[in-house]
């Protein structure tokens, strides 16, 4: 049978979001970039130590990593702060660190030990916090609950808060994608939704799975919503963008639709050796890594010195090493605990 979908090529996206990094730098100022920077090295050093965690067998089940997009969630934090509501997909162990989980309590989660962020019982997919609905397991299951999430806040008359939920390109093709914008436009209801376009969903590329060029731009006009598009490798690019998106958002009530064009250097999940990305696409994406090009320009901008650089990533990498001792003393969940806290009949 000849193929149904032939690969197309698709053109760099038409208008992204214009930010002026001197401008981000004045309005952040020192500490909280040299904070936002330990907080993405302390994402990618969580992942990495997870990651030989799982290759030693000491965890087991699914592990999504989200190395390579750290700036993205990053910068969402520092633009819009923890007091909203948050829901991403199975790729969710920077959100969770970001909200305030310790890695402490998320290692001994994937170590499935009873005092882990979800006793255990979730692992990798379903990290949770306050202020985080979950990480989700079914592609574009999070986005219904974000709509209902943002409907609350409607409803209570908040007027200080949004929903945010973070998707793949995957996830665009369900209907529950289509479902939640059309009633988010039609109730005007203060939910962003940011779809992290890591340019794969498994194995298939957004350009077999997708119909339209740009995830946002070519969506969002057809439930009569804003759009916008970020670099998801440039922490500025998307610190001012969210920043200039929660403002529209709260002012209006209205949901905005962002693609951010982002990579992940792993593949889908830890399982998945990633033969359908040559070697060399894969070294091209890593010389826009989101984190050196942080370190870079706060060094050049004279916020920060290599010797500083590396302290902050070694003070990351030995919390994550001893996150993992934590995770390997802690108890096992109690045998007789099984049908505690299950819903299912
Ligand atoms: C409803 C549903 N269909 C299929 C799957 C299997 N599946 C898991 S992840 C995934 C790809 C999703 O890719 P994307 O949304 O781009 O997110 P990414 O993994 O790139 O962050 C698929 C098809 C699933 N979990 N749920």
């Amino acid at each position: 049978m000849s193929e149904a979908v032939e690969d197309r090529k698709i053109s760099p996206p038409r208008h992204f979001f214009q930010h002026d990094p001197k401008q981000v730098i004045k309005a952040l100022g020192k500490e909280v970039l040299i904070d936002a920077l330990q907080k993405m090295m302390m994402i990618r050093n969580f992942e990495v130590r997870a990651e030989s965690a799982y290759q030693q067998g000491k965890i087991g089940g699914f592990f999504h990593a989200y190395i390579g997009q750290e700036a993205i969630q990053t910068a969402v934090l520092k633009a819009i702060g923890p007091s909203n509501w948050f829901i991403t997909s199975y790729r969710c162990h920077a959100l969770a660190l970001l909200l305030g989980a310790s890695m402490n309590d998320l290692m001994a989660e994937l170590y499935g030990r009873a005092n882990g962020n979800a006793k255990g019982r979730g692992g990798s997919m379903h990290f949770f916090t306050e202020r985080l609905l979950g990480g989700f397991g079914i592609v574009g299951g999070q986005v219904p609950i974000a709509t209902g999430a943002a409907f609350s806040i409607k409803y209570k008359e908040i007027k200080t808060e949004v929903a945010i939920c973070f998707l793949g390109d995957g996830a665009v093709a369900q209907g529950a994608f289509h479902e939640s914008l059309n009633l988010a436009a039609l109730y005007k209801l203060p939910c962003i939704y940011v779809i992290e376009n890591n340019l794969w969903g498994m194995g298939t590329a957004v350009s077999r799975a997708i119909s339209v060029e740009r995830l946002a731009e070519d969506k969002a006009p057809g439930y009569g919503m804003k759009a916008f598009t970020f670099d998801g490798m440039d922490f500025f690019n998307c610190y001012a963008g969210f920043k200039h998106v929660q403002e529209y958002v709260l002012k209006t009530s209205e949901p905005v639709l962002i693609e951010v064009m982002t990579e992940r250097f792993r593949g889908h999940s830890i399982s998945d050796p990633g033969i359908y990305r040559s070697k060399e696409e894969l070294k091209a994406c890593q010389t826009r890594d989101p984190i050196i090009l942080l370190q870079k320009a706060l060094i050049e901008n004279g916020i920060l010195d290599e010797e500083r650089v590396k302290e902050m990533d070694a003070k990351e990498r030995s919390l994550a090493v001893a996150a993992m001792q934590h995770a390997e003393l802690s108890p096992w969940p109690d045998p007789i605990t099984l049908e505690e806290d299950v819903f299912a009949e």
